[in-house]
């Protein structure tokens, strides 16, 4: 008795998902053998459309943080006194927000740090997502948005750049990039 025997090829792990990250049943069947595929969509990169220091000193602009690794960056020097450091980064066009990127270097102290934070538009306060004390270089601070409803209003987010102790004159923040991923 002969025995028929096919080769099928082993089944391809798969996910996909859409932009909101909603995962759909990728199943397909081509040939007799089910293969799943895999749709990577890449992730969406919102740029910042306005830019308000608060508090610090800069001579610097939007565009500087608009662009990562672009050469220009947002310079801000510490003040003394409480709130030493207070950036806001406003985006418009937002649907959803599922990161904040932030690319800074602190040029601070281990008692010194930057929140990274969100505008809440339901408690209409900051809430700190991410906390950044002093570092050695510029690094990508990758902050996830686990629930972004109170965070949104009419397309528009605040991103704040805070530092919460008493200043030091002698510490800077300088800040390549702050986007939101989505
Ligand atoms: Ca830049």
């Amino acid at each position: 008795m002969a025995i028929d025997l096919k080769p099928i090829p082993p089944p391809i792990e798969t996910v996909m998902t859409d932009q909101n990250g909603i995962v759909t049943p990728p199943w397909a069947n081509f040939f007799n053998n089910i293969y799943r595929f895999q749709v990577y969509t890449a992730p969406d990169y919102i740029h910042p459309s306005s830019v308000t220091l608060n508090t610090g000193g800069s001579t610097s602009s939007l565009s500087d943080l608009q662009t990562l690794l672009d050469g220009n960056t947002y310079d801000i020097d510490e003040v003394t006194g409480v709130g030493a450091i207070n950036l806001e980064i406003a985006f418009t066009n937002i649907k959803y927000i599922k990161h904040v990127w932030v690319s800074l270097w602190y040029e601070g102290s281990a008692t010194h740090a930057i929140r990274i934070q969100m505008y809440n538009y339901d408690t209409t306060d900051w809430d700190t997502f991410h906390t950044v004390s002093t570092t050695l270089d510029y690094e990508l601070h990758t902050v996830p948005i686990i629930q972004d409803t109170n965070y949104i209003s009419g397309g528009n987010a605040i991103v704040r750049l805070y530092h919460t102790e008493s200043g030091n004159a002698s510490h800077d923040l300088y800040i390549d990039y702050v986007g939101i991923g989505h």
